[in-house]
């Protein structure tokens, strides 16, 4: 073949054309198609002459033959959208290249070769955020998965591991400062004005982890001492303004980096750690080596314009990408279905770490209700996937919930079943084995198998499968046991129609009800369909305790007595088990009141076991306040339309929005003398009591309660709290109440709030967010309205989520029965979809749960998810998910 005459369009044979990949429909990648890349690039050398309207990049590969795959005389190089501008080979120009769509394929004739290829390419033209873009007059980039492609051609896949050495130059002016991966080696003046740096990376990594930044920054520093004594020098690099809100970054980072080496033994592998803030960003944050790139949100934070939710989100980012440098870098990934490998262990380690920060037990909560809004939707909808998954289109699409929440829960079941200190020796084991290499899942698994000595055969099947096991429990009392019988059930999902069983670790206990005796613990494993497992009783009326400390990612499907699960909400000796019932009682109630199944006396009697088991909760001197301020908060209505969709049954958004907001009244005005004692003991808190924290969640929550009982009240309590603020919880929280109420202070206090923070990005986020997420009856045109704000910008990813994002994710504007609220979704993804379609994939979600929803809404979504299906040129990103939602 002549390569350097382009390869035939499959599209111009007839033959061919129907099973062809058109722009429209984007080719399916399987992981069972796996091979290793024939050539192997050890060394780059990249050079960049950076600026803002046009960047031009050299880069030299050393590249030999990888003795383990079939010789090639080519080497595709992967591009996308960029200019080249020359090629050599082993220091001579050739033109013999050839081009694939935006791949560059160069012959190669022997075992090893040096190729050498210019680029220019336009970051300020960059909107899609991906390789190198510019952001508020600084550039940097986000090559992570495959965005590398987007700066210089080459072997954009992570099991392709080079080291890396850089030189950048450019204005001295515009980018007084130059960072890239690894450590600086020289720096020095150039001509007219520049200046240049050469960095070094002595850690062979994939592309995907390389990272530049140039801008106007300056940094909080911070000396930290490894434990085999090694110095190493930690920044975080932000823009002059924001730098007194970087202390807390800088202390997490130095809490993550200690806690890594106690409890995973892992130490940091450089001299230096920097972190840069950047306002445009896609995702969280991006754990390049050494050069780590935030998203603001998840830097910045000082108690006047950040909550103490913000404060523990900036701890446990900060947390995640630093423990990404064992999980993650050190050992990387083999290819992109291992996602998993890195983003559900590093997931569980950051859990784990918040966890020690701040108590387990809230922290435990807090997971696990984030794992059933945004996990459990997706394992019930049309984009259900494996935690690994068997295919994609668009890689991008597969940073979810799935991959990552799930991902850690299944990792965690291996570390109950093995215990902690056998995981921590499957867990050294991996790092020992694998240090340095592209691993896979299976990797993982053998590893924590012999490391641990754990049987994991059956186990993979969590690995294989979608779908949330669902388990059916019964009991009964024979001599001095409990036969427990339990039955496991996976869903169909797409592309899975049948299910095996899984291992299931359940911690359980059986207590006694008349003599309010605790039984002891016993984890015990559901492997079979249906299995009977006989446990001691504690005494007479025994209650089971079961999937304690929430042991695997299940729904317990149970019907227990309103009293035994009053008994579990009271009395549990496990706070997750107490917290279960209490959900368990409110869903059941809810989702019974929203199907019509109940009659005014079986009302009455729900509501009034609720109101005693919150009367407990409100008036246990026991509990601590974060606590408290946890169990005050009922199921989310994204969680009662997950119950309510089951089997045939389909959820009605408005029914469930109607009768939680009546639950709230009710138990507002029963029990209104026990939340305004507990305001008032709160309001006494100083901001910086140790218990200044449950205090001010507490109070908040009190406030949620007071607006749906006695609105006028809490509109008079709310604009107190907000007036008398001196943090950014109280008053956020005051003002998220205010929104939700037709009364004008809440015109004046959202007034005041914008007009105090005019300019702060982060917290301007903050007051969009507020009032789309809020109760209001005209949530729908105040939406409209802000999208017409001259602060909001389609061009900032914080933006656009804090709009619509909190929007989507307002069941009352979001579902409103007009499907005015659909369409404002679907317009937004159209709007966005040509700018940064991977921003814009992401809102294709919530229009996707049409199946399990009221025929004349499901309509309506299907309805806006076609209108988009038809529009010619959609993205891969979008294409993906607006197809998998139609066909599911
Ligand atoms: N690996 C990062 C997540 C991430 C993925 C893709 C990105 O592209 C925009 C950015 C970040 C993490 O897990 O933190
Ligand atoms: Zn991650």
């Amino acid at each position: 073949m002549d390569i350097a005459t382009p390869p035939t369009n499959p599209n111009d044979n007839p033959e061919l054309a129907d099973a062809a990949p058109t722009p429209h429909d984007p080719p399916v990648i399987r992981r069972e198609d796996y091979k290793p890349f024939p050539w192997l690039v050890p060394e780059i050398e990249l050079h960049f002459d950076l600026g803002l309207e046009a960047t031009r990049v050299v880069s030299k590969l050393t590249v030999a033959r990888n003795a383990k795959t079939k010789p090639q005389d080519t080497i595709k190089l992967e591009g996308d959208g960029l200019e080249l501008l020359s090629v050599k080979v082993d220091g001579e120009p050739v033109n013999n290249w050839s081009m694939e769509g935006d791949d560059l394929i160069v012959p190669l004739s022997s075992e090893a070769h040096e190729i050498e290829i210019a680029t220019e390419i336009d970051p300020s033209a960059n909107t899609q955020l991906m390789g190198l873009y510019a952001s508020n007059g600084m550039l940097c980039t986000q090559c992570e998965a495959e965005g590398f492609r987007r700066i210089t051609f080459f072997p954009d896949r992570p099991d392709v591991l080079s080291t890396y050495r850089v030189r950048m130059e450019g204005s001295k002016q515009q980018f007084p400062i130059l960072l890239c991966n690894g450590n600086k080696v020289a720096e020095g003046e150039g001509d007219n004005g520049t200046h240049w740096a050469e960095w070094h990376d002595p850690w062979p990594k994939p592309s995907y982890l390389f990272a530049l930044v140039a801008g106007d920054l300056v940094a909080n520093s911070g000396l930290f001492t490894t434990m085999s004594g090694r110095e190493v020098e930690c920044n975080i690099w932000v823009r002059k303004e924001d730098l007194a809100r970087t202390d807390h970054a800088l202390e997490s980072l130095h809490r993550s980096m200690k806690w890594d080496e106690e409890t995973f033994g892992r130490e940091y592998d450089l001299d230096l750690y920097n972190i840069v803030a950047v306002s445009d960003f896609n995702m969280g944050a991006m754990e390049n080596k050494g050069l780590n790139v935030f998203n603001t949100k998840y830097v910045l934070a000082d108690p006047d314009t950040a909550t103490d939710a913000d404060f523990d989100a900036v701890e446990g980012v900060i947390a995640h990408e630093y423990f990404h440098n064992w999980s993650g870098n050190r050992i990387t990934c083999r290819d992109w279905f291992q996602l998993s490998l890195k983003e559900g262990f590093t997931v569980l380690r950051d859990q784990l770490f918040s966890q020690d920060m701040r108590g387990e037990a809230v922290k435990r909560i807090e997971d696990v209700r984030i794992l059933r809004a945004a996990q459990f939707p997706e394992d019930a909808g049309p984009l259900a996937h494996p935690i690994r998954p068997d295919s994609y289109r668009e890689i991008s699409n597969f940073y979810t919930a799935t991959v990552y929440n799930k991902g850690a829960e299944v990792i965690r079941m291996m570390r109950a079943m093995s215990g902690v200190e056998r995981f921590r020796e499957g867990t050294d084991l991996y790092f020992d084995r694998h240090d340095g290499e592209a691993a896979t899942c299976e990797d993982f698994i053998t590893a924590i198998e012999d490391g641990a000595g754990l049987d994991l055969s059956q186990f993979r099947n969590w690995y294989r499968q979608a779908g949330t096991p669902t388990i059916s429990v019964r009991h009964e009392v024979e001599g001095e046991t409990l036969k427990l019988h339990l039955k496991q059930d996976i869903p169909a999902t797409p592309g899975q129609p049948e299910k095996q069983p899984m291992p299931i670790p359940l911690r359980t206990a059986v207590h006694s009800r008349s003599n309010q005796a605790l039984g002891e613990e016993q984890l015990i494993v559901l492997s079979e369909d249906e299995q009977t497992f006989d446990l001691p009783l504690a005494g007479p009326d025994p209650v089971v305790s079961i999937n304690r400390g929430y042991t695997a990612p299940v729904i317990v499907n149970r019907t227990l007595d309103r009293a035994d699960l009053v008994f579990l909400a009271a009395r549990d000796d496990d706070s997750f088990a107490r917290y279960e019932a209490l959900q368990e009682l409110a869903v059941a109630y809810l989702v019974e009141a929203a199907s019509g199944e109940l009659t005014e006396g079986e009302r009455v009697e729900g509501r009034s076991a609720i109101t005693e088991a919150f009367r407990s909760i409100l008036t246990d001197d026991a509990l601590d306040d974060t606590m408290r301020g946890e169990l005050m908060m009922l199921p989310s209505e994204t969680y009662l339309f997950e119950a309510m969709a089951t089997g045939e049954r389909k959820a009605d958004p408005g029914a469930i929005h109607a009768e939680r907001e009546a639950l709230k009244a009710a138990l507002g005005r029963d029990l209104a003398s026990e939340f305004h004692s507990l305001y008032d003991r709160c309001e006494e808190v100083a901001f910086d009591d140790p218990a200044g924290r449950g205090a001010r969640k507490v109070k908040t929550q009190v406030l949620v309660y007071a607006a749906a009982s006695d609105p006028a009240k809490a509109a008079e309590l709310a604009a107190h709290q907000f007036d008398k603020a001196d943090n950014m919880t109280d008053r956020q929280g005051a003002l998220m109440v205010l929104c939700g109420l037709d009364a004008p202070v809440r015109t004046d206090k959202l007034k005041a709030f914008y007009e105090r923070y005019t300019g702060n990005a982060l917290v301007i986020d903050k007051w969009y967010t507020l009032q789309a997420l809020s109760l209001h009856p005209d949530v729908i045109a105040q939406v409209e309205a802000l999208a017409d704000h001259p602060d909001f910008t389609i061009k900032n990813p914080n933006r656009v989520r804090a709009l619509y994002m909190a929007f989507a994710g307002n069941p009352l504007g979001f579902h409103d029965a007009s499907g005015r609220g659909y369409k404002m979704i679907a317009d937004v993804i159209l709007a966005l979809d040509p700018l940064n379609p991977q921003t814009a994939a992401r809102f294709v979600s919530p229009l996707g749960k049409w199946r399990r929803i009221e025929p004349g809404r499901a309509a309506l979504m299907k309805a806006e998810l076609e209108r988009i299906a038809a529009v010619d040129g959609l993205s891969r990103d979008t294409f993906e998910q607006v197809s998998r939602s139609l066909d599911g």
